[in-house]
């Protein structure tokens, strides 16, 4: 146990914000870890983003970013026990959501992934005005596809 842990611990280092970031964003966030080239990944952030921007400003709230974390819980969800097992989350890699799960019992909670996903917007939020910013965004996605490679 205390072996798995310390890799958690080593996993929840730098990159780990942005792979939670991709991990629930509305719009397809298993295909944009499946994607190899990166203006394809572009383009799937933008659509994304642009989901998540429902108030259009081009930059996303807090309350954007967690309406669209919440929606993205929900549709991974499928039978609505507000807990995400790996067998609802089977194209992910196992690890990234390790650093999620709080708790360490092997299933996500929507508060464990609410929790996590503010800290990643916070980290993704390179300017601090508290806002994601298209660029700041792709900055975070280009971490996580930098890490999984
Ligand atoms: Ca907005
Ligand atoms: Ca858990
Ligand atoms: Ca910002």
């Amino acid at each position: 146990m205390q072996q798995i842990s310390k890799t958690r611990r080593a996993l929840t280092g730098g990159a780990v914000p942005a792979l939670a970031l991709g991990l629930l964003l509305a719009t397809g966030p298993a295909a944009l870890a499946q994607q190899s080239g990166l203006s394809s990944a572009l383009q799937q952030e933008r659509m994304a983003f642009e989901v998540a921007d429902t108030d259009g400003d081009m930059r996303i709230s807090p309350g954007e970013f967690a309406r669209d974390a919440a929606a993205g819980f929900s549709s991974l969800d499928t039978d609505g026990s507000l807990t995400l097992t790996p067998a609802e989350l089977g194209e992910h890699d196992p690890a990234l959501f390790g650093p999620i799960d709080g708790d360490g019992d092997g299933a996500l909670t929507f508060d464990e992934v609410m929790t996590y996903k503010m800290k990643a917007f916070e980290a993704a939020d390179t300017d601090g005005d508290g806002y994601l910013s298209f660029d700041e965004m792709v900055g975070a996605a280009e971490d996580q596809l930098g890490a999984a490679q």
